[in-house]
């Protein structure tokens, strides 16, 4: 019996010796502690070839920022901002956890992360009462790109006031290398006031119920990811977005205008497909893009249920700047009037043939006028009235009356980022109006001349002047 038991102990012990030595890269060797980062941040790739602890240390926090110009609203976060900080490990690791929730939080949290293999992702060992700590640990099984979120009962209310982020889990082999690395989450607000409705809103459960969210955004704002803060990238780089969907409820028809994903990590696990025009994040789940910039332009993030980002919030921008690369994108290179019975297109800066130059003032705003039906009209709307939170009046409007200059600035050059009109604020896009310096005059003049504007003048000339000048804001 003593001699059976010691031949099978030696031979386990034979067996174990060589499974270890053939598993040496799952072996955890050291220890460090994670590098966190805010949107639209991302920490560092990670370049060791073996697998390791990792301390990961987040903290819960209720805090008062920013929805919207003029709108707060309570948030619920992971580390202090909407979306939570992103958590960058290796598959293999062995992490440990340690959630925090500060002594001013009014309820406990915890924290149920989709890239853990165990009793509710990491949500029962988390629980976590205010002013106190708990930790677990996980092993990294799967590589992919994952949520997190809290699971404290009412979970859908811990989710929708902003308890969300992403982990990501490299395989083994790393991702391939790339020029910039950005996150972006995309998530929905259910307010007791509608959209835009001022000062601290509430967060109401019967929209959230309904699914008839208020506020759809990237990063936890409006403008997260506009204007100023727009990420920016040189043309011939590589790009990745690590996008994520907080949910609570809608998915994301995740688009680009004007750029096609290279390669989509399809719901940020490892099959790739490529040349994809818009992907579709499902609320608690995530893709990652990878796309080459290719032409200076400023691309624009959305959610292609489209009134979601002109309506709702869910636009950014990413501005490439470089050399225009006329070969891949010309810009437009005629304009016209359209007269299906043999009528000419004509070329940019040649005015229109056949229609004898205005000399009279009122020829001038005729022929403003027409510019205007062809041109603004889609935007601004017949009676330059605009349209609420897309595009602003240019009827009655301080912004036009108060400056010619920057008015010519933003037919020729277009116009983008924070304006206020009337005391409302616009933070879109209008391109460029590709015109003539005299059909820019008109137009304006003939703006200028209605709707109880200031009837200014503008002439070839003061349109010729800011063409050289550049922008004017
Ligand atoms: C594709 C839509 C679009 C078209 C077409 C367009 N605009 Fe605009 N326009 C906008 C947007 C959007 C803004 C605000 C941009 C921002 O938020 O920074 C704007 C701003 C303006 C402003 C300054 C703000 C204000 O309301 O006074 C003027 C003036 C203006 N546009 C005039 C024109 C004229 C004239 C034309 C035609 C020649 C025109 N726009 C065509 C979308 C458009
Ligand atoms: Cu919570």
């Amino acid at each position: 019996m003593v001699k059976m038991s010691q031949v099978k102990l030696a031979s386990l012990l034979a067996i174990s010796l060589v499974l270890c030595s053939n598993s040496n890269a799952d072996n955890i060797r050291g220890e460090e502690i994670a590098i966190l980062t805010d949107a639209p941040e991302v920490p560092p790739p990670i370049t060791r070839k073996h697998a390791t602890k990792v301390k990961v240390e987040l903290e819960t926090k209720e805090v008062k920022l920013r929805l919207a110009d003029g709108v707060d609203y309570t948030f619920w976060t992971f580390g202090g901002k909407v979306p939570g900080k992103f958590i960058r490990i290796r598959e293999g690791d062995l992490v440990e956890f340690t959630l925090h929730n500060h002594p001013s939080s009014k309820l406990p949290h915890n924290i149920d992360l989709h890239a853990v293999t165990g009793q509710g992702g990491g949500a029962e060992g988390s629980f976590t009462a205010p002013g106190h700590s708990s930790t677990f640990s996980f092993k990294a099984l799967n590589p992919g790109l994952y949520v997190y979120h809290c699971a404290t009962a009412p979970v859908g209310m811990h989710i929708a006031n902003g308890m969300y982020g992403l982990i990501m889990v490299e395989p083994k082999e790393g991702l391939p290398k790339v020029d910039r690395e950005f996150y972006v989450l995309q998530s929905e607000f259910y307010t007791k006031g509608k959209y835009g409705a001022p000062g601290l809103q509430p967060f109401s459960m019967t929209k959230a119920v309904e699914e008839n969210a208020d506020y759809v955004v990237f990063n936890g704002s409006v403008g997260s990811l506009t204007g100023d803060n727009a990420m920016k990238a040189k043309v011939g780089e590589t790009i990745r977005i690590f996008v994520g969907n907080g949910g609570p409820n809608l998915v994301s028809s995740f688009h680009v205008i004007g750029e096609i994903f290279d390669k989509v990590y399809v719901e940020g696990g490892s099959l790739i497909n490529k040349n994809v025009q818009t992907t579709l994040v499902p609320a608690g789940g995530s893709a990652i893009v990878d796309f080459k910039v290719d032409t200076a332009s400023t691309l624009v993030l959305v959610d292609h249920s489209i009134f979601r980002a002109f309506n709702k919030g869910a636009l950014g921008m990413l501005k490439v700047e470089g050399e225009h690369n006329t070969d891949i994108y010309s810009g437009k290179t005629k304009d016209g009037i359209y007269l299906p019975e043999g009528g000419v297109i004509q070329e940019i800066g040649q005015s229109a043939p056949k229609q004898k130059k205005a000399v009279t003032l009122e020829e001038k705003i005729a022929g403003g006028k027409r510019i205007y039906q062809t041109s603004c009209f889609a935007c601004h709307q017949s009676d330059g009235q605009g349209l609420n939170g897309a595009f602003p009046p240019v009827a009655k409007s301080d912004y036009l009356n108060k400056d010619k200059k920057r008015a010519i600035s933003a037919v020729i050059h277009g116009l983008e980022g924070p304006i206020k009109v009337n005391g409302k604020d616009y933070d879109s896009i209008m391109p460029a109006q590709m015109l003539s310096d005299e059909d820019a005059a008109n137009v304006l003049t003939y703006i200028y001349s209605m709707w109880g504007n200031s009837k200014k003048v503008v002439t070839p000339a003061e349109v010729k002047a800011v063409r050289a000048s550049g922008k004017v804001k």
